[in-house]
């Protein structure tokens, strides 16, 4: 039964493909409202923002970028570096290293009905989300059908992963990805997020160990905005209207930009990658899990295994794998 849907549902591909060829084009200048700052506090105080701006386009151009875009694109950046990201890595850091809490004690695996160890996210895993999964996998059969038959990745779990990451794209994070990494990567100064450092009790006498992990940090935003950039001028995306995480990960997958170069897959074949759309995300993230070793006929422990390199918690990998255990038993 299965296997003759598929069929039927693979033999649309072609048409498919061949009428598939819209492109996204650059748009007009303008940065979307809800990027813009809520405070002018939540900012450096510092004048030269500008020049910031510009050191940061002058370095990804030594580093290869495409001149004449680079500069258009922050040029249309008329606003200083967000503190947020940054502020929000550097607390994270900071309470974990200095601020140890008494932990809740922690939830015990148990066992559960579904054969997949608990805890698992809250209200996750019921029926009704399972039903939403399976509408949107009957929706979106051709990318489902096409992603299991190249990668092995059986739909449920393709769709109960976006489920878990966008809430099947329902979600997209609030956040102009490109701006949160090209902010994080010229953040590198303590004084530059003031209203986090207030927060953290005896920040003033450590400002050397912020100093250090907010370089790391910056450089790693630093490669991610570049891969953010390659992948825009490459597939003739706008950055400025890329929605994001805070620390900038895209599409209904929300991959890193860096990981769209190992793993990104244009699903339907119209000569882009965009995680955006439905075929491409599910062809990307079935990409990424058959090449971090999603096999057919794992053990759940092995299956648990391979989802953790996509999220490294136990109750992420258990979650997916419940809510695409009860995908199933809908039939
Ligand atoms: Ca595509």
């Amino acid at each position: 039964m299965r296997s003759s849907r598929l069929f039927t549902i693979l033999l649309g591909i072609l048409a498919l493909s061949a009428s598939a060829c819209s492109k996204s084009t650059l748009q007009t200048p303008s940065v979307p409202a809800q990027s813009r700052p809520a405070s002018s506090m939540e900012f450096s105080q510092s004048a030269s923002w500008h020049e910031s701006w510009q050191n940061l386009s002058a370095k990804l151009q030594r580093d290869g970028l495409d001149a004449a875009r680079t500069n258009a694109l922050f040029a249309r950046l008329d606003m200083p570096p967000s503190a947020v990201p940054m502020g929000i890595k550097v607390k994270e850091l900071y309470t974990n290293k200095f601020l140890p809490r008494p932990k809740a004690q922690p939830q015990k695996p148990f066992k559960t009905k579904l054969g997949i160890p608990g805890p698992w996210f809250k209200g996750v895993v019921t029926t009704a989300n399972a039903k939403k999964c399976r509408d949107f996998i009957d929706q979106h059969a051709v990318a489902f059908a096409r992603a299991e038959l190249n990668y092995g990745v059986p739909s449920e779990v393709a769709a109960a992963l976006l489920f878990v990451e966008t809430r099947l794209g329902g979600y997209l994070g609030k956040h102009n990805a490109f701006y949160m990494l090209a902010s994080m990567a010229v953040t590198r100064d303590p004084a530059d997020i003031p209203e986090y450092m207030s927060k953290l009790p005896g920040s003033e006498n450590r400002i050397p160990w912020i100093r250090e992990k907010m370089a790391v940090k910056a450089d790693w935003a630093y490669k991610e905005l570049k891969a953010l950039l390659s992948y825009c001028y490459a597939n003739g995306l706008d950055p400025l209207k890329i929605k994001g995480s805070v620390y900038g990960a895209i599409g209904l997958c929300q991959f890193m930009p860096s990981n769209i170069f190992r793993y990104g897959v244009d699903g339907n074949a119209d000569g882009v990658i965009d995680l955006f759309t439905v075929d491409d995300a599910v062809a990307s993230l079935s990409n990424y899990l058959r090449r971090n070793g999603w096999r057919s006929n794992l053990s759940v422990t092995e299956q648990t295994r391979v989802l953790r390199t996509y999220n490294a918690m136990d109750i992420y990998a258990h979650t997916i794998l419940a809510l695409a255990r009860t995908i199933r038993q809908l039939g």
